[in-house]
């Protein structure tokens, strides 16, 4: 092999790197999800839920959680050979979200991650990507046992605009989550070109 040529005598790609948020509430499968995907180890954050903790921290629906992320998730994949994305996993528990301006600094888009059980936890974070015009996709995490709604309802009930796409998905499973991904690649690129497309026009 030739140095700086792959083996096939093709010029190695220098990758495009993007930044991708995962967002959501508390216990929706944010871990979960970076982990499912990621082709490194993913760097994890997790402290264990205590009793102390029992008052504030809500795990109604996730009784089996046993720990929760206090800073972040960190992970990274390879959706082509020159497309790479970073994925950062924000904690879901309101007392660290000092946590997410940090995170969203040069971010190119976001994941909001939705459970059916508990939507009005994936309230703040729909309006924290509003507010700062970061294009989002809504993933809704489909948990076993969890009643399935139609999407016009799901989307009513976050009150999203009809260009943020709603998808459902499999935290769990690495094919779902890339399917998520791609879609939040794809909305931002949309976007950006929209906004391209105001600006000289
Ligand atoms: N049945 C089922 N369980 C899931 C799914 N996604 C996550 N879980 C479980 O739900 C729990 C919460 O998942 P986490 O990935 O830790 O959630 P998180 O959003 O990172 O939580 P915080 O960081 O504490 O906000 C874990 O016990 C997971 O095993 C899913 O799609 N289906
Ligand atoms: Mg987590």
């Amino acid at each position: 092999m030739i140095f700086g040529r792959s083996e096939r005598g093709k010029p190695p790609v220098e990758p495009v790197t993007l930044k991708i948020l995962v967002a959501g509430g508390f216990g929706v499968g944010k871990t979960t999800l970076v982990g499912a995907v990621s082709e490194i180890r993913p760097l994890r954050t997790e402290e264990l839920l205590t009793e102390a903790g029992r008052p504030v921290d809500d795990t109604s629906g996730v009784e089996a959680k046993s720990t929760t992320t206090v800073a972040m998730d960190f992970g990274r994949i390879t959706l082509r050979e020159d497309l790479v994305l970073y994925l950062f996993g924000t904690p879901g528990q309101e007392r660290f979200w000092f946590m997410w301006d940090e995170l969203s600094e040069g971010a190119l888009g976001a994941v909001v991650l939705a459970d059916t059980r508990r939507l009005e936890d994936c309230f703040a974070a729909v309006d924290y990507f509003e507010r700062r015009a970061i294009p989002f996709v809504v993933g809704v995490n489909c948990f076993e046992g969890s009643a399935r709604y139609p999407e016009d309802a799901v989307r009513g009930a976050l009150d999203l605009d009809d260009d943020v796409p709603l998808v459902l998905c499999d935290a769990r499973d690495r094919e779902s989550v890339k399917e998520v991904l791609v879609g939040v690649v794809q909305h931002a690129m949309t976007q950006a070109a929209r906004r391209r497309s105001a600006v000289t026009t």
